[in-house]
């Protein structure tokens, strides 16, 4: 396959509540859109970068650069006759996931939409359903916690994540539990803490939670496989893992016992397919992480979570929790029993609301051979 034309457009969309974790406060969702284009059919891919590097180092400002000036030259000079190849062809470039992520699954569902198959047959996944689960930022007090806790139960959810910061923690911890005490529940600190706090995540232990993501520093394993060693509940790694290798070393080294998988987080579903492989040969659980994604990628997380590893709900909520109206139609929806049905139209398989892009869109480029 030879790719004949690669558009980005910058997206800016209202969320309908703020998100907060411990590195900010975010109120507008900005991302970029990748589109590929060959023998006359277009695929398209989320580019998860933020507008800041607060949760990781790359920007939507560095995925537009490595895009335009790195990643489409490549791209557009590989022939590849499969798209888990690409990934290789965009070696040369070290770092930026996010940005090789959003062109490498663009590439996934154009060739799913030539194939004219779903992207999870593409990918090596089943139909049917996945597990929703849902990720809740910090609230103004643990009684509004309480609260959106239990309206996202009745919406269907059956796992619940929330955010924890110092100062932030213990109460909301023992304030949930304290109302729902059978409910698989997790906290996610966004390395807000380090290896002086092991008490407060031996406290945690009582709490039965069913694992702590990402704790300490986003760029360490070493004392996370140090804090893992001082207590009961299960770490989880987020920020810290880019690749398969870096899944196989944190396993190896003791510092997690579960792995958040994101396509972009880790340059896309070729590597997120490795890694949940080498995640199920060691016999550990992996999830899909979320990254407050449109449909498009929403989309794009319902198909890769059909692959046998994710044993675990994932951060994959409705359309809804996020956005008034979202760029698919129809929306992704969450049954009453937490459910998520896996579409099997082509590639991500609900239409893109061309209106709805169009209007969020606040700049658009493309780039041909
Ligand atoms: O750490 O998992 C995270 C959202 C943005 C940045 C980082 C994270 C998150 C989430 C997922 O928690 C929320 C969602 O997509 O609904
Ligand atoms: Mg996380």
């Amino acid at each position: 396959m030879k790719l004949e034309r690669i558009e980005v457009r910058a997206l800016r969309l209202g969320l309908r509540h703020p998100f907060e974790t411990s590195v900010g406060r975010t109120t507008v969702k900005d991302l970029l859109l990748v589109a590929a284009s060959a023998g006359g059919v277009t695929g398209y891919g989320e580019c998860v970068a933020d507008a800041n590097p607060y949760y990781l180092p790359e920007t939507l400002g560095t995925a537009h650069h490595v895009l335009r000036d790195f990643l489409a030259p490549l791209a557009f000079a590989a022939d590849v006759g499969h798209p888990r190849e690409l990934h290789a062809a965009l070696s040369r470039i070290r770092g930026h996931e996010m940005a090789k992520a959003a062109l490498e699954m663009a590439v996934w569902e154009l060739e799913a939409r030539r194939r004219a198959v779903p992207l999870h047959a593409l990918l090596g996944g089943r139909g049917g359903t996945i597990a929703a689960g849902v990720s809740i930022g910090l609230q103004r007090d643990e009684a509004a916690l309480v609260d959106r806790v239990a309206s996202e139960l009745a919406a269907g959810y059956r796992r619940v994540k929330i955010k924890i910061k110092p100062g932030q923690d213990r109460d909301l911890v023992r304030a949930v539990r304290g109302r729902f005490p059978r409910l698989p529940l997790m906290v996610d600190a966004n390395s807000a803490y380090t290896l002086a706090d092991v008490p407060l995540f031996r406290d945690m232990d009582e709490w039965d939670l069913t694992m702590v993501e990402q704790p300490l520093g986003w760029d360490d394993m070493v004392d996370h496989a140090a804090l893992q060693r001082e207590i009961r509940t299960a770490v989880c790694l987020d920020e810290s893992i880019h690749s398969p290798d870096d899944a196989r070393r944190a396993i190896d080294l003791g510092a997690c016992r579960v792995v958040n998988v994101k396509a972009g987080r880790v340059g896309g579903f070729a590597r997120s397919i490795a890694l949940h492989d080498v995640c199920r040969a060691r016999g550990v659980p992996v999830w899909c992480g979320g990254m407050l994604e449109t449909g498009i990628g929403r989309l794009a997380n319902v198909h890769l979570q059909t692959l046998p590893g994710f044993t675990l709900p994932g951060d994959t909520s409705a359309s809804a929790r996020h956005f008034e109206e979202d760029l698919v139609d129809p929306p992704v929806v969450v049954s009453p029993e937490g459910t998520i049905r896996v579409p099997e139209g082509p590639g991500i398989g609900h239409e893109i609301v061309w209106p709805r892009v169009e209007r969020a869109t606040t700049f658009r480029e493309e780039w041909r051979p």
